[in-house]
């Protein structure tokens, strides 16, 4: 009885041998695994024949049959590391990469100039402690003029040519009606920057547009003075150019300013007017519902292109607009 259960292991495990050296897939690896040494393999068929031996013959046979467990375990093994290592080499040699070879072009795309511009202004005033505002381009009559002090017969409404809607409404002349909404729900002290795409019914050439973009600033507490505005437009001027360059006020009107000024700065020889400004008009802080016997402010305003134009040396304000990329990819 041993005799031929031990045989019969032996051939087993010659067989089981020969077919995993002559096996070249991991798949057919695996089936072998099941077929000789799983739960219901060959080898657990044998082993229930042990059940007939005697008492001493059991543990004999149970020792050989660990061992041509053991071997045919190491030989699967020995044979799954061999195909897998030649799995890998067979992929090397296949997915070959020439680095010589040429790449494919991914267009990239930037910002716009006039958008970069803008990101430099907020991001200087950002840095000055003031707040971003932004609102509607469709403005009440209230919001554009009046509650900026300037009234239905004021003549500042004939300098303003404005685009105005059929229903009453109109196209913002500048950004101040963010500012007026700001202030009528915050109260002092405010420090906000507020840009934004703003309408003038202006013929178009070199340097105008019917649409352009405006930033104005906003700074509202007690105890504010023109010196603090002067002070601001310096720090302003200096980050925007890079350096402190030359600044001179030049006495000017605007309705919701008073005192009024216009700031010229001194670059490559020449003075260029770059802003509007002024204290806020007592009559504005009313509108507000602000005392302006207890809160001073002062305001600021330009126009974005213009600066783009200057810093980029552009000479003409149309080249902003129709997106001519030989033009754009220069920035
Ligand atoms: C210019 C001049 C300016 C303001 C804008 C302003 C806003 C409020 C109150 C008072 Cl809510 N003032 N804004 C003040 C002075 C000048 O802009 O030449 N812009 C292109």
């Amino acid at each position: 009885m041993t005799i031929s259960l031990e045989a019969d292991l032996k051939s087993l495990q010659q067989a089981a041998q020969a077919a995993i050296n002559g096996c070249d897939d991991l798949d057919g690896l695996d089936k072998l695994r099941v077929q000789y040494l799983g739960k219901k393999g060959e080898l657990s068929l044998i082993l229930k024949g042990m059940g007939k031996l005697s008492a001493e013959e059991r543990p004999i046979l149970g020792a050989i049959a660990n061992e041509v467990k053991e071997a045919l375990q190491q030989d699967l093994e020995c044979r799954k590391t061999n195909l897998q290592n030649a799995e890998i080499e067979a992929q090397l040699a296949a997915e070959t990469l020439d680095v010589t070879m040429a790449g494919s072009y991914r267009p990239q795309g930037r910002r716009h100039p006039l958008n970069s511009t803008v990101d430099r202004v907020l991001d200087i005033f950002v840095g000055l402690g003031y707040t971003v505002a932004t609102g509607p381009q469709v403005e009440t009559d209230y919001y554009n003029f009046e509650a900026l002090n300037i009234p239905a017969d004021h003549p500042a409404r004939d300098m303003q040519d404005t685009f105005f809607l059929k229903d009453g409404r109109l196209l913002r002349t500048h950004t101040s009606p963010v500012q007026i909404r700001y202030m009528e729900k915050h109260d002092p002290p405010i420090r906000i920057v507020a840009p934004g795409r703003v309408y003038r019914r202006d013929t178009v050439d070199a340097t105008h547009s019917a649409v352009f973009h405006q930033v104005e600033l906003l700074a509202i507490d007690k105890g504010l003075a023109f010196t603090h505005l002067k002070g601001t437009i310096q720090a302003f001027i200096k980050q925007m150019f890079g350096e402190a360059l030359p600044i001179r006020f030049r006495a000017s009107y605007f309705p919701f300013t008073e005192p009024s000024a216009e700031v010229d700065v001194q670059w490559q020889g020449k003075w260029l007017e770059v802003m509007g400004c002024g204290m806020v008009d007592p009559n504005v802080m009313k509108a507000v519902g602000y005392d302006p016997e207890v809160y001073t402010g002062f305001a600021a305003g330009f126009g974005v292109e213009r600066f783009a134009m200057v810093l980029h040396q552009i000479d003409d304000i149309r080249r902003l607009y129709n997106s001519d990329l030989r033009f754009l990819r220069q920035f």
